[in-house]
């Protein structure tokens, strides 16, 4: 088997890359572990809808019956969206989920690796895994990053979420050779507000300058990804000040019951949640609602 036989390509997908028309890649984790039920489902359908408006053909990524699959159906979503079995699978869980063949929804490392099989160049989503607070004693980097580092799809996110320490997630994306670029302002984004108190590294104001820098990387050979930061809406945002605290208790909440590895970061997005009481949902699915539609913008430049 090649690994493109383990691929289920919806035909309309497969159209648009090989007519070379503009395609969204869009992760799952998001989806079954980002957010609760049924707000998600309701996100993913109004996601791949604001692609569609903007000229791009969406492609909702995860794993079922065994297939990577590139697209689901409305069906499909609320499954995944609607179920306490589905895996979340990063590179190292793809062949325990495939090879048993198991529900699972990808984190954007997997969303990444699989986008490139499928050939598609850029992935839009919420907000990226980093190197954690405290990463220092427990090792917790998430797989995005070195998955950044190597596969050639470009990432739109609203910056980093400062769960995570946003200077060393800087540092080791420099470390990576990732360009970060952050869309219409000097300060890099921290998922939530608009600013982190970090200048990012690069700014770019228009999508199809950032489509030509995509260009210029992957044509001298440069592999590996570029973190588009795209802050959130300023109507939606909420201070940096005020979610500190929150993401604090929800930080010690998670060391008391000793929550770690891959089910702190759902955990950490949960509990902030409950303790914003909405206000940080609402965040959240304007901004990805926001990258959506710069993404698709800079797929149609990119596909010029
Ligand atoms: N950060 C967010 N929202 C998310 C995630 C991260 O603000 O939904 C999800 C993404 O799927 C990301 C994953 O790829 O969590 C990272 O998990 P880990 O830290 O276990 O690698
Ligand atoms: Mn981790």
């Amino acid at each position: 088997m090649n690994p493109s036989d383990y691929l289920n390509i919806l035909p309309e997908i497969s159209e648009a890359l090989s007519a070379g028309k503009p395609v969204v890649a869009l992760e799952s984790t998001i989806i079954a572990h980002g957010m609760p039920y049924p707000r998600n489902i309701q996100t993913a359908l109004e996601v791949e809808e604001i692609v569609r408006k903007n000229g791009a053909i969406p492609a909702t990524i995860a794993i079922l019956d065994g297939k990577l699959c590139v697209g689901l159906d409305p069906a499909q979503l609320e499954m995944l969206g609607n179920s306490t079995d589905v895996w979340k699978v990063s590179i190292r869980d793809l062949p325990f989920v495939v090879s048993n063949k198991l529900k699972g929804a990808t984190t954007v490392a997997s969303t990444m690796r699989i986008a490139d099989m499928a050939g598609i160049r850029i992935f839009v989503t919420g907000g990226i895994g980093g190197v954690h607070r405290g990463a220092e004693t427990t090792m917790d980097i998430s797989a995005d990053l070195s998955e950044m580092s190597q596969t050639s799809v470009a990432v739109v996110s609203a910056g980093v979420k400062s769960i995570l320490d946003i200077g060393l997630t800087l540092e080791y994306l420099e470390t990576g050779g990732v360009p970060v670029v952050t869309y219409g302002q000097p300060d890099f984004p921290a998922f939530y507000s608009r600013s982190s108190g970090y200048k990012s590294p690069l700014q770019l104001n228009d999508p199809s300058a950032i489509a030509q820098m995509l260009r210029v990387k992957w044509e001298l050979g440069l592999n590996g990804s570029v973190l588009i930061a795209n802050p959130v809406p300023v109507s939606m945002e909420v201070p940096y000040e005020k979610m500190e605290g929150f993401i604090r208790e929800a930080l010690d909440e998670a060391a008391r019951q000793n929550i770690t590895g891959k089910r702190i970061t759902p955990f950490l997005l949960r509990t902030i949640a409950e303790k914003t009481g909405g206000e940080s949902l609402n965040a959240n699915i304007a901004l990805v609602k926001n990258n959506a539609e710069l993404g698709a913008q800079i797929a149609v430049g990119f596909c010029l």
